[in-house]
């Protein structure tokens, strides 16, 4: 079950937890016009400190720009909000869901007189496909659903709606006793999980479809990307053909709530045990995400704890939070 927190941030307000509802004839419910994040917060020897918030926060800008969406709110206020929640909340690790959708009002297809309303939930979640999955590796198949097309929707908005697709993926690899499903693009070609992007290692290279093969602008995508760089790989963005799975040395997956998960299997033929480039991606992107190297310190944004944020209490009440850190 879903570990609550005590407060959410609804349109400007922390309300109870149980207290955070909306009305039925909410537009978003019937129609999916919503968009949304998922952002994670980690302990580091700083404190509490959010992982690429500032990325975070501007997808979620372009995925509401997308919708013909105004979030009320700026990137700025978001981010205030989300510091407050997580010191009020009194957590040090958990993963923050801000969702932008429109309300309650006129009912129909046409959206653009109902309010945009925007909240933020944390809660502490832990691994996403389960605490063996990093180390062990999960078991995949290939959907028999095609992720969504530019013909119809838009892969580059994280969307509610558009999340069906998901949904439909992840029932379908479930019950046939997997972890996870592989979903193709429409031209037949390698695009991502469930709720994760795809990377494949073979023969040294490590390989990721395009942004043009439909996937989610993956955050962890690119971290994962400047990671393997940096420790001297060399990484491709190419289309990647379904054999190229199987015929792999090794494949991983990335995002949010999944972290770096080792694939270990892919239709019933076994890629293998977690193997060396993606260990030595994990520790690092490990260590990014907890503080401890250096060179990824500018993706931390630290949460200033309630002692700090005390108007009067040490810092100055402007100078509560650190710059945003600049985008790598
Ligand atoms: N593709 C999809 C479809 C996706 O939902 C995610 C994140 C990613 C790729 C990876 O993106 P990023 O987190 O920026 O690296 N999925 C989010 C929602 C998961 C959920 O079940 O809810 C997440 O990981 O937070």
């Amino acid at each position: 079950m879903l570990n609550t927190a005590d407060l959410i941030w609804m349109n400007g307000e922390f309300v109870e937890w149980e207290d955070a509802k909306v009305h039925v004839l909410t537009h978003g419910l019937h129609y999916g016009t919503g968009v949304f994040e998922g952002i994670r917060a980690y302990e580091t020897p700083d404190g509490p400190a959010i992982f690429r918030h500032l990325d975070h926060l501007e997808r979620l800008e372009a995925s509401s720009k997308l919708y013909y969406m105004d979030l009320p709110y700026s990137r700025d206020q978001l981010r205030e909000a989300t510091h407050e929640l997580i010191a009020r909340c009194g957590l040090r690790e958990c993963y923050i869901r801000p969702l932008v959708y429109r309300g309650y009002g006129p009912m129909g297809l046409n959206p653009l007189d109902n309010p945009v309303e925007v909240s933020i939930a944390v809660w502490q979640w832990g691994a996403y496909l389960g605490e063996e999955s990093k180390v062990n590796g999960v078991r995949a198949k290939t959907s028999s659903w095609r992720r969504i097309s530019p013909d119809s929707l838009i892969p580059h908005s994280k969307a509610s709606g558009q999340y069906l697709n998901s949904v439909l993926a992840k029932v379908e690899s479930v019950k046939s006793g997997y972890d996870e499903a592989i979903l193709l693009d429409d031209k037949g070609h390698v695009c991502e999980g469930t709720g994760e992007n795809v990377f494949v290692v073979k023969d040294g290279q490590i390989v990721t479809p395009p942004q043009t093969a439909s996937i989610l602008d993956g955050i962890n995508r690119k971290s994962v990307m400047q990671i393997a760089r940096d420790l001297g790989h060399e990484v491709v963005e190419r289309d990647v053909a379904r054999a190229e799975l199987p015929l792999s040395d090794e494949v991983f997956l990335t995002g949010t709530a999944a972290e770096i998960v080792p694939m270990r299997e892919i239709d019933d033929i076994e890629i293998g045990r977690p193997g060396p480039v993606t260990q030595e991606i994990q520790r690092v992107f490990d260590d990014a995400l907890h503080g401890r190297d250096e060179r990824y310190a500018e993706w931390l944004d630290h949460v200033p704890l309630a002692e700090e944020r005390r108007p009067g209490a040490g810092r100055p009440s402007t100078a509560r939070s650190t710059p945003l850190p600049s985008r790598a």
